[in-house]
């Protein structure tokens, strides 16, 4: 088994970006230990304050942001860093080459429930001719990662990772420290009869996603002529493991609950980095107007609509709104 600087070589991944992923990787094996010690480290529950996205912030968030702020910082190889923990980015290095976006615990209300939780990172290249102090560092299309990763606390922590030559599957070896890769070139089969999405919305969705809905929920009775599985965890992280893992569709779709907040998902640290992750597996991943990657963001917290997974399935959602 390959321990993963030699992957990433064998990848042609230059030398300082494998240096800046060993240094990410270093954060989340931290927080895959405090996690994996729950309450015995005294962490769990929520802290008085709440952060940019007006949610109650958990203390392990706050540890997780911390660790993985300050370790990439000093690292040396970052100009700048945004997290959905921060209400702007955060300058580092001058002279670094690479900005880092980051959810430092996706899917943080399942802390408490002791289920599925993780980090998801982008790296960018920093543009030249702007200062580390400056937002505009991020405001580059998904198109531009040069890598993008997710590292999910479950019963095993596992790194899916991609820098442009594939989406591979690592396990971290908890006995030696080191993250072990377990699966090369991960595919998502085209087809498939499982579906995740939160129902409890379904009356706020736009009618073609209802739509498309019913027929899926209507299985062998309906249109599709089949039944559908639906799943749900309530951690983008989770769901797309899944969808990597054996296949689905994951949607989180524009609604009306909030007329001032159509969307849930953060662009730049959930739906970018799991995008580029999921076409390298052959999938696809878009808003009902288009390819997630390609927009051009506005702001760092931005929020979008999603829609990804199977290629034949993502395009049959899409249908619904011609
Ligand atoms: P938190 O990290 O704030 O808990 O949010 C998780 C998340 O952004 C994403 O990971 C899930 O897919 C989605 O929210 C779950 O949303 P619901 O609350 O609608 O289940």
């Amino acid at each position: 088994m390959q321990r993963i600087a030699p992957a990433l070589r064998e990848d042609k991944v230059p030398l300082d970006l494998i240096s800046l992923i060993k240094t990410i990787l270093a954060a989340t094996k931290e927080i895959s230990f405090r996690v994996g010690q729950g309450q015995l480290s005294d962490v769990l529950g929520s802290t008085l304050d709440e952060n940019i996205q007006g949610e109650v912030q958990k203390q392990l968030d706050v540890v997780a942001n911390q660790l993985f702020k300050d370790i990439t910082l000093e690292s040396g190889f970052v100009k700048a860093i945004s997290s959905e923990e921060e209400d702007t980015s955060v300058a580092g290095n001058e002279n670094g080459k690479y900005i880092v976006s980051f959810d430092p615990l996706d899917g943080s209300s399942n802390i408490e429930i002791n289920s599925l939780i993780g980090t998801i990172f982008s790296i960018m290249e920093a543009p030249e001719g702007m200062s580390a102090d400056n937002p505009d560092l991020f405001k580059q299309p998904g198109t531009a990662q040069v890598c993008a990763g997710y590292v999910l606390y479950g019963p095993s922590t596992m790194l899916a990772l991609t820098t442009g030559a594939g989406t591979h599957f690592y396990t971290l070896d908890k006995t030696h420290g080191s993250y072990m890769l377990t699966e090369r070139n991960v595919q998502i089969s085209p087809e498939t009869s499982e579906f995740a999405i939160n129902m409890s919305n379904q009356r706020f969705w736009q009618a073609p996603m209802q739509n498309y809905i019913n027929d899926l929920v209507a299985g062998s009775d309906g249109p599709r002529e089949r039944n559908f599985n639906m799943r749900w965890i309530a951690a983008m992280v989770g769901d797309v493991h899944r969808v990597l893992v054996r296949g689905g569709i994951f949607t989180y779709p524009a609604d009306n609950r909030n007329p001032n907040k159509p969307n849930k998902l953060r662009l730049m640290y959930e739906a970018n980095p799991m995008s580029f992750l999921v076409e390298q597996a052959g999938g696809l991943s878009v808003t009902s107007e288009g390819r997630i990657m390609e927009i051009q963001p506005t702001d760092i917290h931005q929020r979008v609509e999603v829609i990804l997974g199977a290629k034949n399935e993502v395009e049959k959602c899409l249908s619904y709104y011609k």
